[in-house]
């Protein structure tokens, strides 16, 4: 039996999965979660929020690494038979090296944690993150640099976005010159975390650079203009040196370093695929055929799909494709996901999912002409922040509710949520003929339920949770033998639209867009 590991460096947790390449199925798992597990680093949700900077201590994700490899070793799994390893992390992140690091890499040291060897290695001990909107200055700036947000777009797939790596580097170079004169190395997360594996450091794959507003998605390489825009007083070749050149999505970059060998028992020969980011993961562990969506409700929220060519617009994104290079990805990405809905089962739900379900089950779809838009947190798509509900078009602070009434919002969040998913996927040509569902909140059949209405689309799902790690191990198998492919009969159907309510909601859909509109004017941030 071969196996291979996969690992995912999300935002509220670090998860690592054996998968046995023979079925495609995971046989072993742990997870580290950061609040919860590490809580002496203060994090909520996996972060650090000040305002519009929303930051991770770099180094709670080197100990996260330890104490997870920890946990699969203490389950009984023989690390000697892993073949290879790949992974993936939450995307746009970025990691700071300081000069000397490189060195501190190669030498690692079994008999000592990683966190003790690396607590000096970075030039900044907190790095930004996806949910980061503290760059709106840059964006202007870069689209401005590169001939317009329309450009900017066609060439790395994105027009300008806060959390994109381009925009947090340029800020660091301009506002933090000594912390960017320190540096001698930037990753991405996905990449820091398969340098540590390697014992040096590893290239950013083409996938999760398209996340940065720095790749010319056609050539995938760096662009010229952009290095010169986001290098700051420093320059182009100097921000060039601290990426290192892109590598393909599937490349192996080596094999595994001795402090994994000595301290968990890996082989020696053990391979280390690039990693990517975590929505390029998640597509390439699934069986998809042309006219699937996959939709993940993680803590982001985000819709993407397989593309042959590449059709860059100011909604959503295209990025390099994880497993294919002559192919790219779609994606929309959405800020208010799994912690909106949290906030919302917290006020009316007691905390409970089963209580939020059922409110969400009092009421017809639709709910009687309320429409509810919930951004607690600055939202990417579309850029708007703050809450606001709408009845029979007029504003309202809250929804009217008659005494034997139980609460809307439950309802309206996911039936606006879901609308605005179909709204800007179909503005970027996505339409689903069916939609493959995942993530956290992929196993509530009350979401699931709304989702395929809301759609008019069948919804799948698969047995194997953890899709964004399990895509990186079935990236690692995949790589070292290229006749591997995935089973679709993996896929089994979670739910079936009733045309009644998707002839509802695909009535909705132009309100909705009118509305969303009136949203980003009021919600300006
Ligand atoms: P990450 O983005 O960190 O990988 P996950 O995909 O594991 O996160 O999703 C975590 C989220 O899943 C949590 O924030 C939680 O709100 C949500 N979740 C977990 N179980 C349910 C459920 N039964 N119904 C709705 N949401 C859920
Ligand atoms: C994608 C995005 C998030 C993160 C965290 O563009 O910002 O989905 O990858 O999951």
């Amino acid at each position: 039996m071969t196996i291979t590991c996969g690992f995912d460096f999300s935002t509220q947790q670090v998860k690592a999965v054996i998968v046995d390449n023979a079925t495609s199925s995971v046989i072993d798992e742990a997870t580290v979660h950061f609040d919860d597990d590490l809580p002496h680093y203060r994090t909520v949700g996996g972060c650090i929020q000040d305002g519009l900077r929303v930051t991770s201590p770099t180094l709670m994700w080197v100990e996260a690494l330890d104490l997870v490899l920890n946990r699969i070793l203490r389950n009984g799994v023989d690390m000697s038979k892993i073949r290879s390893i790949s992974g993936c992390g939450q995307q746009h992140g970025s990691v700071y090296w300081k000069l000397g690091s490189h060195k501190l890499l190669q030498n690692l040291s079994p008999h000592r944690p990683l966190r003790d060897q690396l607590a000096s290695a970075f030039a900044t001990n907190d790095s930004p993150i996806w949910q980061d909107s503290s760059t709106h200055k840059q964006c202007e700036e870069i689209e401005a640099a590169k001939g317009g947000p329309e450009r900017l777009a066609e060439i790395t797939g994105s027009r300008a976005y806060e959390r994109f790596t381009g925009e947090q580097i340029a800020k660091i170079a301009n506002e933090q010159p000594a912390v960017y004169s320190r540096c001698e190395r930037i990753s991405l997360v996905s990449s820091f975390a398969a340098s540590i594996l390697i014992g040096g450091y590893a290239g950013i794959d083409m996938a999760d650079g398209s996340g940065m507003n720095l790749l010319d998605i056609s050539t995938r390489t760096w662009d010229e203009d952009l290095l010169e825009y986001c290098g700051g007083p420093e320059g182009p070749k100097a921000l060039r040196r601290r990426l290192g050149e892109p590598v393909l999505s599937q490349s192996v970059l080596g094999s595994i370093s001795r402090y994994f060998v000595e301290r968990y028992g890996f082989d020696p020969e053990c391979k280390i695929v690039a990693f990517t980011g975590d929505n390029p993961s998640t597509l390439a562990s699934f069986p998809t055929q042309d006219g699937d969506v996959i939709v993940s409700l993680g803590t982001s929220d985000t819709v993407f799909m397989t593309l042959s060519k590449p059709r860059p617009s100011l909604d959503g994104h295209v990025f390099c494709h994880p497993l294919y290079s002559q192919k790219f990805m779609a994606m929309l990405c959405y800020r208010n996901g799994s912690l909106a809905r949290e906030r919302i089962r917290d006020k009316h739900a007691d905390g409970s999912w089963d209580r939020f379900n059922s409110v969400v089950e009092q009421h017809e779809a639709g709910c009687g002409g309320r429409v509810g838009f919930y951004y607690f947190d600055p939202e990417i798509t579309p850029r708007a922040h703050g809450v606001f509900r709408f009845e029979d078009h007029r504003l309202v602070p809250e929804f009217r509710l008659d005494p034997s009434e139980s609460p809307y919002d439950p309802r309206a969040i996911l039936e606006s949520q879901f609308l605005s998913m179909r709204y800007h996927a179909e503005a970027i040509g996505l339409s689903p003929k069916r939609i493959v569902v995942t993530g956290g909140a992929s196993g509530n059949k009350t979401i699931v339920k709304v989702l395929s209405n809301v759609f008019g689309v069948p919804v799948l799902q698969t047995q194997q949770v953890n899709s964004a790690a399990r895509g990186g191990a079935l990236r690692a198998a995949m790589a070292l033998d290229s006749e591997m492919c995935l089973d679709e009969r993996s896929l089994l159907l979670a739910a079936v639209p009733d045309t009644n309510y998707s002839n509802l909601y695909s009535a909705m859909l132009d309100e909705y867009a009118l509305l969303e509109r009136e949203v980003c004017v009021l919600g300006q941030f």
